[in-house]
């Protein structure tokens, strides 16, 4: 008869969840024995790392990731990434090691106390089995719910007695159940909105992270070619949902309630798909909408619909609809939106480079379908201005705005796409949220190039001090970190760059070795 850890494995296999990331504990130790040999288990040193890589992973192969924590200290360790995953709908599923049933109730060292409460309201679903014969079914459920519409973590909470334990043979049958969404446009819902999109005199398309999590994003530029309408990206866009090379491109929306509207002012119609309306930052109150413009958005989360505060939604296949609607629209006849100007190079002066300049660097050297995962705070708008992202999947962000992503996440995406160079461009405060993803770098030879932007300063955090209007805050220098050794004692190659050309030469040679790179610039802080 089979385990429940056979037949666990059975239904990871048969899913296709062959990769495994994560921080073990005793716990965690019978679910890891026999780890079947093709399987591949990524250890990260920390628990933030371990769901940030898997979040990479599973955000850029679209399938659910395992991750495996222990008990409740790994799963609270793991909580900052997990709302970043949380917020860009990763399909991530998060088993968390429990301690033996007979010593859960006197709260034997790393139980997890009331553990299906612990991940909430982080995850869709939160279970720990009933039984050991549980198991399987709490496994087989959790992999359908991660990847249902609209996808998110979800965790399970295992005992570790229950593996050794013999399989309900009824069981044997999950492996090969199969649960699909088919979520469709219904006719008169789609010939509403084309209506309203073939009447609108000047609509606006926003484009949020859904579009590209879909690779739906040729249909948005068959969309907004048709209609002939100006795109942007949702504020705070953790992907890149439409080639900024395009000329009908308008860049980032601001993250705030009155730069929104002014951004989209003489619109009637904003259509906005897969994000939600909208993910706003800084508190700048204002009308939502422009003077006379109607939205429509159109999201796979019933949740992002229902609390829009204004503006009709359809909840729906974002993929399904983005191409029904670039069929049905009628090709425009109003003339093409004027192309943005391209921003004219950084001029290089004396002393540390302007942050400008390194985007310039990079969209000058890196290979055309770069990777660019992003947590360089204060430079996100340079970033998106500067670097040609075309492909889909070539730009990765924090969701949640929880720092500590961009480094395992970066390892997450490189190993899902082997073929392409993944850049990580980081600040230095951001960096040492999940410095140990250096480590599983060089372990598993993950061959990112991290380019750590130096000013010795929260850069973002002043400047949201001067949008608060609050003076002498402590604690936003970061003076005196030298990355160059940590990446040395953590056994990754590293260079410093102090010119535009010595980062060109150092990024030539990280993008043509096979083994990770750090760079470290340091930039200009002034200005904030
Ligand atoms: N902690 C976590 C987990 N997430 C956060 N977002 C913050 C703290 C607050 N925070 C920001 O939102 S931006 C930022 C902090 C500390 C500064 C990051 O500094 P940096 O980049 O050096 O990485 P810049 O370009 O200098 O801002």
């Amino acid at each position: 008869m089979t385990s429940v850890h056979d037949l666990t494995y059975d239904l990871l296999r048969r899913h296709g969840v062959t990769t495994v990331f994560g921080n073990p504990g005793s716990n965690e130790l019978p679910f890891l024995k026999d780890f079947p040999s093709d399987f591949r288990y990524f250890l990260c040193l920390h628990e933030g790392v371990a769901v940030g890589m898997a979040d990479g992973y599973a955000q850029a192969t679209g399938r659910p990731t395992l991750v495996n924590l222990h008990s409740a200290a790994g799963t609270g360790n793991g909580m900052g990434a997990l709302a970043n995953a949380w917020n860009s709908h990763t399909p991530l599923i998060v088993m968390a090691g429990q301690q033996t049933r007979a010593m859960v109730g006197v709260e034997a060292l790393l139980t997890n106390l009331d553990s299906t409460q612990l991940p909430r309201p982080l995850v869709k679903w939160s279970y720990e089995p009933s039984g050991a014969q549980d198991v399987p079914l709490a496994m087989s459920r959790a992999l359908q719910m991660a990847a249902l519409p609209p996808s998110g973590p979800v965790y399970i909470s295992v005992p570790y007695d229950d593996w050794a334990a013999k399989a309900d043979p009824q069981s044997s049958v999950l492996p090969d159940r199969q649960v699909h969404a088919v979520g469709s446009f219904d006719s008169p819902s789609l010939s509403h909105v084309v209506d309203r999109l073939n009447a609108a005199k000047n609509p606006a398309l926003v484009l949020g992270p859904e579009v590209d999590a879909c690779r739906a994003n040729p249909f948005a530029v068959c969309l907004a070619e048709k209609l002939r309408t100006p795109v942007w990206a949702a504020p705070s866009a953790p992907r890149c949902p439409f080639p900024t090379t395009h000329p009908y491109f308008r860049g980032l929306l601001p993250a705030s309630i009155k730069g929104i509207s002014a951004a989209l002012s003489g619109h009637d119609l904003i259509l906005v798909v897969g994000a939600p309306v909208f993910r706003y930052h800084q508190y700048e109150p204002g009308p939502y909408l422009p003077e006379g413009a109607e939205l429509i958005a159109v999201t796979s989360d019933p949740q992002e619909a229902a609390r829009a505060p204004v503006g009709d939604a359809i909840v729906g296949n974002i993929h399904a609809t983005l191409q029904a609607l670039a069929d049905n629209v009628r090709q425009s006849d109003r003339s093409s939106p004027a192309p943005q100007p391209r921003p004219a190079p950084t001029e290089i002066g004396p002393g540390p480079l302007l942050p400008e300049a390194v985007f310039d660097v990079i969209a000058a050297t890196a290979p055309s379908d770069a990777t660019y995962v992003n947590e360089s705070t204060s430079t996100t708008d340079f970033l998106w201005r500067r670097l040609p992202m075309r492909e889909p999947g070539s730009y990765y962000f924090g969701a949640a705005g929880g720092l500590g992503f961009a480094m395992p996440a970066a390892l997450g995406v490189q190993l899902a796409e082997p073929s392409r160079r993944v850049i990580a461009v980081i600040g230095d405060g951001s960096a040492n949220y999940s410095i140990t993803a250096l480590w599983t770098a060089a372990r598993y030879k993950i061959p990112v190039v991290f380019l750590i932007l130096k000013n010795g300063a929260y850069g973002a955090l002043r400047w949201f001090a001067e949008v608060l209007k609050v003076d002498a805050v402590p604690g936003l220098d970061v003076p005196g970190i030298d990355f160059l050794s940590l990446a040395k004692g953590y056994g990754v190659e590293s260079v410093s760059a102090a010119t535009a050309e010595a980062l060109k030469q150092a990024l030539t040679t990280a993008l043509g070795s096979q083994t990770p790179t750090l760079i470290e610039v340091a930039t200009r802080a002034e200005g904030f």
